[in-house]
């Protein structure tokens, strides 16, 4: 029998939608039509288990499932070992501590023999200690920024990602404890076999990453510019250069990235491009 990798994904929840849409753009059939708890992809060698986020660190480290997708935040709360094999750019947020906005705590020295709610006491007694602060930890599951309203706590370490939550709850945030985003772990001792259907997975994701991240520009420009303009694009080797019917003009392809992106296309005009077309790029192999 053909060798299957193992997957765990979130069940619901904010992940589930990112990880099943990382899947299918890796082109990746997965159908989870009857709110089953695993499914055979169709057409890779994937076996894909759904479960609660906070299991899926000790589901891996424990071998049930070889891979899985999971944040930042729950892995480094669970403590368990596994290998972080991909960060996914998906599911970003922030664990914060957070306090009234209207009291008079500003700074984490200001925590000293207060009482913090959260979700996540293993990170935050970390952060303390390494803080030398002595505050009490009281753990709750859920709703966690209303604790200091109700007179729970003083103060939350809690996941942050717009802050309109912090915000309608009258708290803010005094410090950012650690940054958080999706990742696709793996149990440390692969099967060879194994280890090979992961890296075609990974090679898969990281082609998808990488389109995401660039664009296909098209434009046009005199050829007396084409050296000015070259300089502005790096391209994926060099730039696709084409005549154009109109003598003395030429086309010119190439792939920018999407980081400075505004600026780059600012530049290409002022070089003297002209009819610029930028399109997405759907999977990107280096
Ligand atoms: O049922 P299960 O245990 O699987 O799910 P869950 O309820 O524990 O987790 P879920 O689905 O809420 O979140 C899964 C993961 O999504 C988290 O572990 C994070 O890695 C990631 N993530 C990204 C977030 C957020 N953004 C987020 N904003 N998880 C939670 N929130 C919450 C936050 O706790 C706060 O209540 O959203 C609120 C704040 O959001 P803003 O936008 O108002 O700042
Ligand atoms: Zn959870």
């Amino acid at each position: 029998m053909q060798e299957t990798i193992k997957i765990a994904v979130q069940k619901s929840g904010r992940l589930y939608e990112g990880s099943m849409k990382m899947l299918k753009e890796c082109g990746i059939e997965v159908s989870n039509g009857n709110n089953q708890l695993r499914v055979q992809a169709a057409n890779f060698p994937l076996e894909v288990f759904f479960l609660r986020d906070d299991d899926i660190p000790e589901y891996v480290q424990d071998a049930v499932a070889d891979i899985g997708i999971v944040g930042e935040n729950v892995l480094a709360e669970s403590g368990k070992k596994t290998d972080t094999v991909e960060k996914l750019g998906f599911g970003k947020c922030r664990l914060s501590l957070a306090v009234p906005k209207n009291g008079n705590m500003q700074k984490i020295s200001d925590l000293e023999g207060k009482k913090i709610a959260t979700s996540y006491p293993s990170i935050l007694s970390g952060f303390l200690s390494q803080h030398k602060i002595s505050a009490s930890v009281h753990v709750i599951s859920g709703s966690v920024e209303i604790a200091p309203r109700i007179g729970l706590a003083d103060a939350i370490c809690d996941l942050v990602s717009s802050g309109s939550t912090l915000f309608t709850n009258e708290l803010k945030e005094i410090e950012t404890i650690l940054q958080s985003e999706a990742v696709m772990i793996s149990h440390p001792q692969l099967t060879p076999a194994k280890k090979q259907i992961l890296n075609s997975l990974l090679f898969r994701i990281q082609a998808v990453k990488k389109a995401k991240n660039n664009k296909y520009v098209l434009l046009n420009a005199p050829n007396e510019k084409l050296d000015d303009i070259f300089r502005l694009l790096p391209g994926m080797k060099s730039p696709t250069v084409l005549p154009l019917a109109a003598s003395g003009w030429s086309s010119v392809h190439s792939v920018i990235s999407e980081e400075d992106f505004w600026n780059r296309i600012e530049l290409l005009k002022a070089a003297g491009a002209e009819g610029i077309l930028i399109i997405p790029i759907e999977k990107m192999i280096a």
